[in-house]
This record gives C-alpha cells, sequence and structure tokens, in this order.
C-alpha cells in the first residue's frame, strides 16, 4: 500500500467543525502512512519555509507558517472573497482583484517548494479543496511524478460564471496535471467538463477521463459522507442525553424545528427565515406549536459579507420575534455559537424536524448528521435543498427550493404532520444511505480510483 501525502489549506488531526473528515483522512493516514501537510494557521513577518513536524494520535503533520500578506492575498482574498463566492454562484459578492490572484500562487508556490522534499517516489497524494488548486502543476514543475489527485469540497460553477474570474482558463488548465479530480455530484462533474470542452477543446470518454491540450485526467463523483454508527451512537452518550432532555423541556411539548450551519450565506439562512415566517402567517393553528433553533456560529468574519449577513440576521430575526412572540413563546431562538458533537447529536434528536435550505452546498454534512441522530422508532423529518449536493444521494427528504419561502412553509406543514409510518419508512432509506456511504466509504473509492491509475499517467500524454 502506498503512502499517503495528504495536502489542505488547515491540518486537523480530530474535533474541531470538521470532525468527521478530519478523523477520517487521520483514519486513512494511520492506514496507509503518510504525513498532513498544510498552513499552521500562524503568521510569520518573513517566510522561510520551515516545517513543523509533529506526531498526534499516530499521525505525523507538518504545517508551515505564512507572511502576513499570504495570509490577506491567499486566504482572505483570493480563497474566501474571489472563488469561495463564485463557486456558490455568487459573482455579485466576488472580489476580482490581481493582487488576491498573484497572492493566491505565490502561497500555493511556497507550498510546493515545502512539502516537495517530503514526498517519496511512490507515495500517493491527495490535495484538497479550492485553497490549492495550482498545487498539482507546481508539484509537476518541480519534478514530482507521483500519482497526484484533487478533491473539491465546494460545488464547480457553471461554465459561464467561471468565464467572469480572469483567470479561469489558467486555473482550469492547471487541474489537467492532476491524475484525478474528485467532485460531489455529477452536477458539478458536468459543470467541469462543460468548461473543459467549450473552452479547452477538451474530450470527455465514457469512462470520465478527460483528454486536453495534451493531458489526460480521471474525473470521478465521489460524495462525502459522515461516521454514521459513531454519530449514531454519539447520540445516545450521557452528554447528547442531556441536552436532548434540556431542550424537550425548554420546548414545553412544541414541535422543535432545528437548522445548524455556519454563518455562511451560502447557506441560505435568511431566505430559511422568511419561509418560516411565511409558515407562521400561513398556519396561525399551529404557530404557537412550533419553535425554530438557529445555530449559526460566526465564520470568516473579517470579511465584509460575513459582516453584513450576521447583521442582516439578527435584523431579521429581531423583526420575527418582535411581530410574532407572545408573553410565553418566542417563535425563533437565534444561537452564535459552536457546540460540541454531542451536544449536537442531542439537538438534532430532540428535533423533530431538520431545516437544512442551503441555496448552493458542495454536500452538507448537517443533513447526513440529522439523520444518522434520529430515533429509529420516532424519527424526525428532514427538509432538504435541492441546491445541496446531499440532495442527490437523499432524495427521500422533501426537497425544497431554498428561495421560495412557500415551498418552506408547505415543506413544514407536510413535515410536522407527517404520519409515523411514512417518517419511519423516509427515514430507513435515507440511514441506510448515510451508513453504507460513508465517509470510509468516499475516502477509500477516492484512494483506491487514484491508485488504480498507471503511474503518472498525467505524464504529457504527446510528449
Ligand atoms: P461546510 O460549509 O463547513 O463544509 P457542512 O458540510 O455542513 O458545511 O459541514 C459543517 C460541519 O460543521 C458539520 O460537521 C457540522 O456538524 C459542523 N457544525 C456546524 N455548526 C456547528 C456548531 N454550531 N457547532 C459545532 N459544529 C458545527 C464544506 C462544504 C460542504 C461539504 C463539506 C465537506 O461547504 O458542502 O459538505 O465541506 O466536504
Amino acid at each position: 500500500m502506498s503512502r499517503l501525502i495528504v495536502i489542505s489549506n488547515r491540518v486537523s488531526t480530530g474535533g474541531g467543525a470538521q470532525g468527521g473528515l478530519a478523523v477520517a483522512l487521520s483514519a486513512a493516514l494511520r492506514e496507509h502512512g503518510g504525513i498532513w501537510f498544510g498552513w499552521s494557521g500562524n503568521e510569520t513577518s518573513e517566510f522561510s519555509g520551515q516545517i513543523s513536524l509533529e506526531r498526534i494520535d499516530g499521525v505525523t503533520t507538518a504545517t508551515v507558517d505564512l507572511e502576513e500578506q499570504d495570509i490577506e492575498e491567499y486566504y482572505n482574498g483570493y480563497a474566501n472573497r474571489t472563488l469561495w463566492p463564485l463557486f456558490h454562484y455568487r459573482i455579485d459578492l466576488a472580489e476580482y482583484e490581481r493582487s488576491f490572484a498573484g497572492g493566491y500562487q505565490r502561497a500555493n508556490e511556497r507550498f510546493a517548494d515545502t512539502v516537495r522534499p517530503l514526498i517519496e517516489p511512490d507515495d500517493l497524494v491527495w490535495v484538497q479543496d479550492y485553497h490549492m488548486f495550482p498545487l498539482g502543476r507546481e508539484l509537476r514543475d518541480r519534478g514530482i511524478a507521483n500519482r497526484i489527485g484533487f478533491f473539491l469540497h465546494i460545488p464547480w460553477p457553471p461554465r459561464r460564471l467561471l468565464a467572469t474570474l480572469p483567470e479561469a482558463r489558467a486555473l482550469v488548465e492547471g487541474l489537467l496535471d492532476y491524475d484525478l479530480i474528485g467532485f460531489h455530484t455529477e452536477e458539478w462533474l458536468q459543470s467541469f467538463c462543460d468548461y473543459a470542452r467549450d473552452e479547452l477543446g477538451g474530450i470527455v470518454d465514457e469512462d470520465n477521463v478527460l483528454s486536453a491540450l495534451g493531458r489526460k485526467v480521471r474525473l470521478i463523483a465521489c460524495p462525502v459522507g459522515i461516521d454514521a454508527t459513531e454519530f449514531a451512537a454519539l447520540s445516545q452518550n450521557d452528554k447528547a442525553r442531556q441536552t436532548f432532555e434540556r431542550l424537550q423541556e425548554s420546548a414545553v411539548g412544541r414541535t422543535l424545528i432545528v437548522g445548524v450551519d455556519r454563518l455562511d450565506y451560502s447557506k441560505g439562512l435568511e431566505e430559511r427565515f422568511l419561509g418560516y415566517e411565511r409558515f407562521l402567517t400561513e398556519h396561525p393553528a399551529e404557530r404557537k406549536e412550533v419553535v425554530l433553533l438557529q445555530i449559526a456560529p460566526p465564520s470568516r468574519g473579517t470579511v465584509d459579507s460575513y459582516q453584513r449577513i450576521r447583521s442582516t440576521l439578527e435584523g431579521l430575526a429581531g423583526r420575527i420575534n418582535g411581530a410574532h412572540a407572545a408573553l410565553d413563546w418566542v417563535p425563533i431562538r437565534y444561537v452564535n455559537q459552536g457546540y460540541p458533537r454531542e451536544m449536537l447529536a442531542g439537538v438534532y434528536r430532540a428535533s423533530k424536524v431538520g431545516l437544512v435550505t442551503p441555496l448552493r452546498d458542495g454536500m452538507n454534512l448537517v443533513a447526513k448528521e440529522y439523520v444518522a441522530a434520529q430515533d429509529p422508532d420516532d424519527p424526525g423529518v428532514l427538509i432538504l435543498s435541492r441546491f445541496a449536493g446531499a440532495a442527490e444521494q437523499m432524495q427521500e427528504a422533501i426537497l425544497i427550493n431554498p428561495h421560495s419561502a412557500e415551498e418552506i412553509s408547505d415543506a413544514l406543514r407536510q413535515a410536522i404532520s407527517m404520519p409515523r409510518e411514512e417518517r419511519i419508512e423516509r427515514w430507513r432509506k435515507l440511514m441506510n444511505t448515510v451508513v453504507e456511504q460513508d465517509v470510509m466509504w468516499w475516502l477509500k473509492r477516492f484512494t483506491d480510483a487514484l491508485e488504480a491509475i498507471p503511474a503518472s499517467q498525467s505524464a504529457f500524454i504527446d510528449a
């Protein structure tokens, strides 16, 4: 079995917001042996390429500090102000600045210089996400002939949207130096193919191998999962039970509806609040029978669009509560805080409706966690946006268009009155998928596909 070199913006060997993913990547690194490389999260006055090696729970991590200008242009700039909004179809929020593009390229060159000496000839190299698009090419330029895979955790935008990015063509050309590119869904994969065909004259064969500009890269749709068995067990532990009881007590017999998201404009929180408000006004008889608990810890607070969405939501929650609250009832409990995973599991289990309404989402792991945490004899109902990658696998949820307040309102009504047998039937099918296509399944599917590629296929096919 080849050693694995995982490369991502941040390195985390467990816990944190991306708990499941970090745990899975750590498990793969323990099994294959190898190194997890990335930015330390720290700033240095002058970039030195000095690597900090650590061994945590059987996993070797290697991290490097970046200069303030790199962090500003590469991370806060190109990654969070340019690529994130564009890839979530929000060109209205995307900022196109040459300095960001330059800083992004420089940081990737620095990563390549730093990680290069750690890579041995038979290692599989696996680059994660939109922070690192150019890394494959940079490694090739430094003589790395290993198999290199790339996985994108966010959507791939339609061709005409991507074309608004000044560096779009260079970005996609750079991706041709990978051997394998993974997307969460067929839809994101097809958008990528559209661009490669129309803008680069590429050809995609029946095995999803793209040939363009004299190079070949294999494409796969490989949806990420959660550690479903572990999460289901978590929902039964003491801390989860305490949270469950506390919530049940405070809801005093009302139906709890839950939303759990990083505070991000892609998650459709504003539209969710408006849909819920519509439900309150359209169904006066059921009004005081429900409570929406929205948990949304702030993220990327230095970026203006994140400050704006935060204040918009505070205003909206205040207005809805002001207009509808009674002496003994507040319609929205809006909490800006992160919680340990076992508490979240208790929250999901206590909630009869899971409301997951992103406007765009690469996958969305909350939808899967909500399902995994349910009581098999009395499960809650998942309402899920059609525009989350997870919708491709989770057809038994109530699927909605998150832009329509009416659809959200109708779905809430349907979920709240759904008979137990139907809830159980839908949940069983959802749970089967969540368990079968879990995070270890994802990991194996990707690493098997990478290992199956003849060594260094991405070397120039015509050269
Ligand atoms: P995110 O945009 O962060 O991930 P998501 O997939 O929902 O979105 O994962 C969020 C994680 O954070 C979940 O595990 C959730 O439990 C946790 N979390 C959210 N709120 C929390 C809170 N208040 N307290 C504690 N934990 C909280 C990106 C992409 C997604 C893709 C993932 C993985 O945007 O589309 O699913 O990567 O590929």
